[in-house]
């Protein structure tokens, strides 16, 4: 997505990567809201829907919606993220859900902010961000946190989030092996370990608008201790 009749040559400052396995419903709200978004930013990009073997037509409504497509061979978000953040043509990446969690209008926020940073966080659990999930998913949530900052000793509050707006150059550098939702933490060691700079800003976590949760917290258990081997 860009200006009209120059997407193919321009390179796009901003690309967006949205993961999605099943997700038409809520791609048909997202769009307008992400476009009108990236309108008010105003510099060149791209969306690209990384689909895992979506049945219900996501491929269909994104190329409708002028989304480069990506098939995804092999299973997992943290595959779909990785392949998402390789396939990227920007100088900057913003991974998101494509559920309606992540509304596209923060986005501007992480933009304003990402001045001297290789990673800007949107962040629930800042002074100004909320979530609204069921008990169970808050409390897993909150225990990943309390995981991520006792043990892995990441610096941020909310290093889960998969709202994110990255510098591409610092991020493609990195040799990543997550499958599956570890990724974001994974990332975070790498990145700190490489002297990069992040920071979080709030948002406002929503329930997902239509369709099924995708991910299994607990299958990426094993996921978080092998990250612990990757810090220094
Ligand atoms: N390509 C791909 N996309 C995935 C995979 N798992 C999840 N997704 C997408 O990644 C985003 C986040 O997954 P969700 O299922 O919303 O996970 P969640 O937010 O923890 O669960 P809910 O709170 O129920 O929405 C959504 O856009 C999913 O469609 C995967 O294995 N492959
Ligand atoms: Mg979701």
């Amino acid at each position: 997505m860009s200006r009209p009749g120059t997407a193919a040559l321009e390179t796009p400052e901003l690309s967006v990567v949205l993961p999605t396995i099943n997700e038409a419903a809520n791609l048909r709200l997202l769009f307008p809201r992400l476009k009108k978004t990236l309108g008010a930013i105003g510099v060149p990009s791209e969306i690209l829907v990384i689909d895992e073997n979506s049945t219900d037509g996501t491929a269909a409504v994104a190329l409708r919606e002028g989304a480069t497509v990506v098939s995804q061979a092999l299973p997992g978000f943290g595959r779909a993220i990785r392949l998402g953040i390789e396939t990227a043509r920007g100088r900057h990446i913003v991974t998101m859900d494509a559920d309606g969690s992540h509304p596209p209008e923060a986005i501007e926020d992480l933009w304003k902010a990402r001045e001297g940073f290789d990673l800007v966080i949107g962040s629930r659990y800042i002074p100004g961000g909320s979530v609204e999930t069921s008990p169970v998913r808050h409390f897993l949530s909150r225990f990943l946190h309390l995981f991520d900052a006792a043990v892995l000793g990441l610096p941020v509050a909310d290093g889960s989030s998969g709202l994110r707006l990255y510098r591409a150059a610092p991020v493609k550098a990195l040799v990543l092996a997550s499958r599956n939702a570890a990724i974001q933490e994974e990332i975070i060691v790498k990145l700190l370990k490489n002297g990069g700079r992040l920071r979080e800003v709030p948002f406002h976590y929503a329930p997902r608008a239509a369709g099924k949760s995708k991910i299994r917290i607990l299958d990426s258990a094993l996921s978080y201790l092998r990250i612990l081997a990757a810090r220094d």
